[in-house]
């Protein structure tokens, strides 16, 4: 996907990697054990480099398609207040996404490619943005559910072994902190009021806890990048412990809303001090990842959409910063 880590030599591409010696890669983990921060002009194994570019930008790509879900009810948002929070928090996820595409950027690979990479399918966003929002509750639903399924996965990043990657991810937690919280307060709103109102949030409680799930990534045996991602200090817990930490913190939360997880085998295991739950259904998990969810077409064409209504800005901008650096150079 990305060549920047290709050469040519003898007039056949060889991958840069091949030109690492092991004292380079020694020297590099032994960076990454003392926890240093790896910097954009740090050396770094080429393997390093296309981990993050591929981690990152698919990261940036899930915060610009995740707007799509919520921005589907901006217009129909209860109230005035409402209506402002929500639109808040959706350009806080554009925002994030831009901050992602420059810490990848940094990286060597240009946000055009990346963003060229999800319009050519090549690369991938999260699946939760897949599924469609039915009712007002949905919105409710995720922000107390995704973006506390996101903070969940990002707080570790914080402390990722690539400086720009963590610096980004500071300002990104303390957003998606309020994201939860507004998400959280929609729930309880509902849950407290009359019971169509409860029987909205019961459903898309019901709707969206699998699929939140599913947002950790595969089981740790089925997860390919894991081990090396965890050596080199990019994540610092396992699919399954983060999902497993979200399960421990939601649970209470879902009591407290007196609303029913939909799993019926979830049970506090009193010796581990952990919720036990039921097999998440992995089959529709690839489904998805596979282009097949609910919503993948659409959101895929009112990305491109967009990105084909937006030429003429970006257009317009190179143009104005062509015409200002003549000037500075006049
Ligand atoms: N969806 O070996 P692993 C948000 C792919 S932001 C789609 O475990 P890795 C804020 C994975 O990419 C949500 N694909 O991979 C918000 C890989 O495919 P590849 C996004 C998935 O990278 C809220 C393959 O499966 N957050 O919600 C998913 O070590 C509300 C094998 O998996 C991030 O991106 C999935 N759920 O671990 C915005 C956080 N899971 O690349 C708007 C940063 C796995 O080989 C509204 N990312 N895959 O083709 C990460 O922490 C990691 O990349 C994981 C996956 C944990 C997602």
């Amino acid at each position: 996907m990305y060549t920047q880590g290709l050469d040519q030599a003898g007039g056949k591409p060889q991958r840069r990697d091949a030109l690492e010696s092991a004292e380079q890669l020694a020297a590099f983990q032994a960076r990454i054990d003392a926890d240093e921060k790896i910097e954009a002009k740090d050396w770094m194994p080429e393997a390093y480099r296309r981990t993050l570019v591929r981690q990152i930008s698919q990261h940036a790509h899930s915060e610009i398609i995740g707007m799509q879900p919520e921005g589907n009810w901006l217009t129909r948002a209860p109230t005035l207040r409402r209506k402002a929070i929500l639109l808040a928090k959706v350009q806080d996820e554009a925002g994030h996404g831009l901050y992602l595409y420059g810490a990848a950027e940094t990286l060597g690979t240009s946000r055009e490619q990346m963003v060229q990479d999800l319009l050519d399918g090549k690369a991938k966003y999260s699946s939760i943005f897949n599924y469609p929002t039915l009712t007002w509750a949905d919105i409710g639903a995720i922000g107390w559910l995704v973006d506390g399924a996101a903070i969940m996965n990002q707080i570790p990043l914080c402390r990722c072994s690539f400086g720009p990657y963590a610096r980004a991810m500071v300002r990104v937690c303390k957003e998606e902190s309020f994201h939860q919280r507004q998400g959280y307060d929609i729930m309880l709103t509902l849950a407290r009021g009359n019971a169509t109102q409860k029987a909205m949030a019961q459903d898309a409680l019901n709707r969206w806890w699998w699929p939140s799930l599913m947002m950790f990534g595969p089981n740790d045996a089925d997860s390919p990048h894991s081990a090396q991602s965890m050596q080199w200090k990019i994540k610092r817990f396992s699919n399954d412990e983060l999902r497993q930490k979200f399960v421990d913190a939601t649970v209470p939360q879902a009591g407290f809303l007196g609303l029913t997880m939909p799993d019926d085998k979830l049970a506090y295991d009193d010796e581990s001090g952990h919720y036990r739950f039921g097999e998440i259904n992995w089959q529709e998990f690839y489904d998805v990842l596979a282009g097949n969810g609910p919503c993948n077409r659409e959101r895929m064409a009112t990305r491109r959409k967009a990105h084909a209504d937006g030429a003429w800005v970006r257009e317009a901008a190179s143009v104005y910063a062509e015409k200002q650096a003549a000037r500075n150079a006049a």
